[in-house]
């Protein structure tokens, strides 16, 4: 048998698009209307293409992802496409500025294009070349369902299980309590009994008033909710927590596995849901599973599903993968949910390659 070939990085070819999102999103930080993607291809010497896109959040940041990206063309050309070594290095080379925030975004796309390039290379779905079966990876459907109110919730909820999902995600953080309780109670009224409701605060709330609507909330059979405090006061969540019936749950804003410790030490959460971007690609994801494993802490998935259902049959306490259709206008082939089941394609990589007559669409100015 002979050995798949050593590859060397030529270079990284970045574009910056604008998608159009089918469901607009308002959350208690502003509303997303088109998703803001950072695409990325990794070109290696011998032909190999590895790729993965970045969800910028905001269009404020997407030429500065993308220029810095830029940027480290020259510090990659010519290594030898080995993700951890580069992992290690890159981060070594931001050691003084810190590798949060934009180069955080830039170091994990690297690395999530560098493991695809290698799964390619090697013919294999990324996550068996990662060392697991693939399986499907139960998912929720966590499309809309923004801060949309009362009135208008219950159809969207509808429309959102009408696609054979199992399990939704409801936003909250309502200027006050008793509209939180109201859409809920829409929600479960349109969706039934079986269909599980996860909600999502996205920070809005001081850890006092977390504690009150918590306990308000007890009753109302939530599968879990998401940051109800500023992501980073893990001392807060953790007597959010204490006051809670309901698992709490957090890491979407988890930055490196070294986060997701202090995370983990202090108590903060009963589920956790790093974002592959953030926690630092694969090779980021690799350790926060080892830390999950360790700590018996059941893990779901934040954005970027193409990639995260592969991560996801690498962790040994995989719990939710959650669903969002952002990326799948300019992708060749956008990932389908059955019946509320993602699974891994049985193809080489991650499975990502570009619907270029789209990307020319949707370009960023
Ligand atoms: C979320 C995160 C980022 C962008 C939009 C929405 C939300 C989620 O917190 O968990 O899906
Ligand atoms: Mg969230």
């Amino acid at each position: 048998m002979s050995a798949s070939p050593r590859l060397t990085i030529r270079g990284l070819h970045v574009r910056a698009v604008q998608v159009p999102m089918r469901l607009p999103l308002q959350t208690s930080s502003g509303t997303i209307r088109t998703a803001p993607l950072a695409l990325i291809d990794l070109h290696t010497e011998e032909g190999v293409t590895g790729r993965t896109y970045l969800f910028c959040y905001t269009p404020l940041v997407l030429k500065p992802v993308c220029e810095l990206l830029g940027n480290l063309d020259a510090v990659l050309r010519g290594l030898v496409l080995a993700p951890l070594d580069i992992n290690r290095l890159l981060h070594a080379r931001f050691r003084l500025l810190g590798t949060t925030g934009v180069v955080g975004m830039a170091l994990a796309g690297i690395d999530m294009a560098a493991w695809d390039a290698l799964a390619r290379c090697a013919g294999l779905p990324l996550a068996r070349l990662l060392g697991a079966a693939p399986v499907a990876v139960q998912a929720y459907n966590s499309c809309g369902l923004g801060l949309i109110g009362a009135q208008a919730a219950p159809a969207e909820a509808e429309s959102l299980v009408a696609a054979g999902f199992k399990a939704i995600k409801v936003r909250l953080g309502y200027p006050d309590l008793a509209t939180d309780l109201a859409v809920v109670r829409a929600v479960r009224a349109a969706i039934g009994d079986g269909v599980h409701l996860m909600s999502d605060y996205n920070q809005a709330l001081p850890v006092p008033e977390a504690e009150r609507r918590v306990r308000a909330l007890a009753d109302e059979g939530l599968y879990w909710i998401e940051e109800p405090c500023l992501a980073h006061d893990y001392a807060g969540h953790a007597r959010v927590r204490a006051a809670s019936r309901c698992p709490i749950q957090i890491g979407e804003n988890w930055w490196g596995p070294g986060e997701m410790a202090a995370s983990l030490g202090a108590g903060a959460s009963d589920f956790g849901m790093p974002d592959a971007m953030k926690i630092g690609g694969v090779s980021g994801w690799l350790q926060a599973a080892a830390l999950a494993e360790s700590a018996g802490m059941p893990i779901s998935t934040h954005l970027f599903p193409e990639v995260s259902v592969h991560l996801m049959a690498a962790t040994p306490t995989r719990h939710w993968l959650e669903f969002v259709d952002w990326a799948s206008p300019v992708l060749a082939r956008p990932m389908v949910a059955r019946d509320g089941m993602a699974a891994v394609a049985d193809e080489p990589g991650t499975g990502i390659d570009w619907d270029e007559a789209a990307v020319s669409r949707c370009l960023a100015p």
